[in-house]
């Protein structure tokens, strides 16, 4: 069964713990853990302990491999995110947190992006009866609370890996989805990102390009009010996130569009159906972050044991 090499892995593995990028990014990285931390918990919001085995998990809106596993004759998986267990938490807790680790088993083609891990962790925030306009705000603040904190706290790595940490004007500009794609084509985000200095914003989102569960402008069909945030200088994606669909009928309608097996979500759609409130949230992935802070050319060598899509490792 066993096709790989232990001695080789094991040799990587410490060549790579002993790379000095590796070795300042995982320092700048803690840096920015705390940050994020500290910001949320200023603002009144909760750390939850993550959930990370469950018969519901995000569905996403690209393909993975999907590892399932029988737990007491049923079937759980590994957590994507746990965009559903922050909307059913919230609904008591009112605005929550999570460090989530998420198991995504990407293809293998998503080794070289750059930008892909099978396991990483996002920093998952949710608040009850808040827009869209609130969560945006709030990442704006903290992400610039957290270079803040990075510039002052990591001078010697910064200086190492010939970065400048800066926060950024606000608010941040923003695009909508439409307008992005046409102006800059199909690989929008790539292109925005690669021309950008500051972060930027696309907003509404259709159906189309997103998981079901993100809600719809009342007004405009097929469009949502959800968004995803842009690092500058070609590293792409830094969040994403939305207000949230609650109504039963809709969630439903939205499952059927997606063409999505309505059983799967039954844990989130049997407690709809009893009524939630709207709330709002996003997350932020760490490991993207780390990398857009230290430049680094691959998001595995900010963390000590990156799970590369395709390999197997320690
Ligand atoms: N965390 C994201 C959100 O809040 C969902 C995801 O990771 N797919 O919308």
């Amino acid at each position: 069964m066993m096709n790989i090499n232990i001695e080789d892995g094991i040799e990587r593995s410490i060549k790579h713990l002993a790379d000095p990028r590796v070795q300042s990014s995982i320092k700048i990285q803690s840096t920015i853990r705390q940050s994020l931390r500290d910001s949320l918990v200023r603002r009144g919001f909760m750390e939850i302990s993550p959930t990370l085995l469950s018969p519901l998990t995000d569905p996403l809106n690209h393909p993975v491999y999907d590892p399932c596993i029988t737990v007491y004759g049923e079937k759980m998986w590994l957590t994507k995110s746990m965009i559903f267990h922050k909307q059913i938490a919230v609904q008591q807790l009112k605005k929550i947190f999570i460090m989530s680790p998420n198991i995504r088993l990407e293809t293998e083609e998503k080794a070289s992006s750059g930008r892909h891990l099978f396991e990483f962790t996002q920093i998952d925030i949710e608040e009850l009866d808040a827009s869209r306009e609130v969560m945006m705000d709030l990442a704006e603040v903290m992400i610039n609370e957290a270079l803040a904190g990075v510039r002052s706290a990591n001078g010697a790595e910064l200086a190492f890996l010939s970065r400048a940490c800066r926060p950024f004007p606000r608010p941040f500009n923003k695009i909508a989805f439409q307008d992005a794609v046409a102006n800059y084509g199909e690989k929008f985000e790539e292109r925005i990102s690669k021309e950008a200095t500051a972060p930027v914003w696309i907003v509404d989102i259709p159906l189309k390009a997103r998981e079901f569960y993100d809600r719809e402008y009342p007004d405009r069909p097929g469009i949502l009010r959800d968004m995803d945030l842009l690092w500058p200088e070609g590293y792409q994606e830094a969040l994403s996130g939305g207000e949230r669909e609650f109504q039963y009928e809709k969630i439903m309608e939205r499952i059927r569009k997606k063409e999505q097996a309505e059983e799967q979500f039954r844990w989130f759609t049997e407690l709809a159906k009893r009524g939630i409130r709207m709330s709002s949230g996003f997350g932020i992935g760490i490991e993207r972050f780390t990398r857009y802070v230290c430049g680094l050319e691959h998001v595995g060598l900010t963390n000590p044991f990156p799970k590369i899509p395709g390999t197997v490792s320690l």
